[in-house]
């Protein structure tokens, strides 16, 4: 491995590898190879989720490369999240042991849950007419769950790219001592909810050209030195291994500083858990604390 993945140490001591592979989107029969790339290019973080509806895929790949000694679990760091079908604490441990059969392992190393929402036991998709007040206050909003929880989250993973930075959600994570980790760290170019294109920033653009980097590693580069976990998706060889090259050069500080006057603007507004009745959000604005 050309350059060894930098790690974020977690409240828990847990060291979590800065780069990981997102997997959302990553289609059945492709899902297993991209995995199986990326562990052999040198990642060992991976980002899964039983709403992703690949695991079972993953699974298969990651069996393959413990069997072939390319790697051992204790060297990966395995993420996935609780769905809103399962938010019932009665339904959490079946929720988990589901995904460890699907991924074949006996633990995962970071277990989130998805959204701050509830969904009806069994529905399949994102019709809002599925959704269900969020009964536990601990699932609804982080200030209420460090009150509440015996043991404080380690990670929130959020939307976090140049056009999005997160500024407020930031500073409270710091300050209680919680690792942001950056979904959709390049804006999700390819994926079907992709509104507007983050890489095509003219203010991303000027830097990776006097840098002589991609704009997608610019784009990861800040998120490393703005100290977030970043989880770029490919299942492209070429641009996976692109986006694990961002360990060896960094942003100067005079075009760091130039971030800040990117336009901010979020992707995914997930206007599906918004209802009038029904759930626990009337609004967007309720929903995400009026940052929009
Ligand atoms: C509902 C969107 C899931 C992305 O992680």
């Amino acid at each position: 491995m050309a350059n060894p993945i930098k790690v974020f140490e977690l409240n828990t001591g847990a060291k979590i590898p800065s780069v990981g592979l997102g997997t959302w989107q990553a289609s059945p029969g492709v899902v297993g190879d991209a995995v199986t790339t990326a562990v052999k290019i040198g990642y060992r973080h991976i980002d899964c989720a039983q709403m992703y509806d690949n695991e079972k895929e993953i699974g298969a790949a990651l069996k393959k490369l413990f069997e072939e000694d390319v790697v051992k679990r204790e060297e990966l760091f395995i993420t996935s999240k609780l769905w809103c079908t399962d938010h019932d604490p009665q339904d959490v441990p079946e929720a988990l042991t589901r995904t460890l059969q699907n991924l074949q392992l006996d633990y995962v190393d970071l277990y989130l849950m998805h959204w701050p929402v509830r969904m009806k036991k069994g529905s399949v998709g994102l019709d809002p007419e599925n959704l269900l007040p969020v009964d536990i206050p601990s699932t609804w909003k982080l200030a209420t769950l460090l009150e509440l929880s015996r043991v404080p989250p380690a990670v929130n993973q959020m939307e976090c790219h140049p056009s999005w930075r997160q500024a407020k959600l930031r500073e409270f994570c710091k300050s209680k001592g919680v690792h942001l980790s950056g979904y959709f760290p390049l804006g999700s170019p390819g994926t079907t909810w992709f509104k507007s294109d983050v890489l095509k920033n003219p203010i991303l653009n000027t830097v990776a050209e006097k840098l002589g980097k991609s704009p997608a590693q610019v784009a990861l580069r800040w998120g490393l030195q703005m100290g977030n976990s970043v989880l770029p998706k490919s299942t492209n060889e070429g641009r996976t291994r692109e986006n694990l090259d961002v360990f060896d050069w960094s942003i100067p500080d005079d075009l760091f500083e130039k971030f800040s006057d990117i336009e901010q603007a979020r992707l995914l507004d997930v206007s599906f858990f918004v209802h009038e009745t029904l759930g626990s959000y009337r609004s967007l604005e309720e929903l995400w604390d009026g940052e929009m």
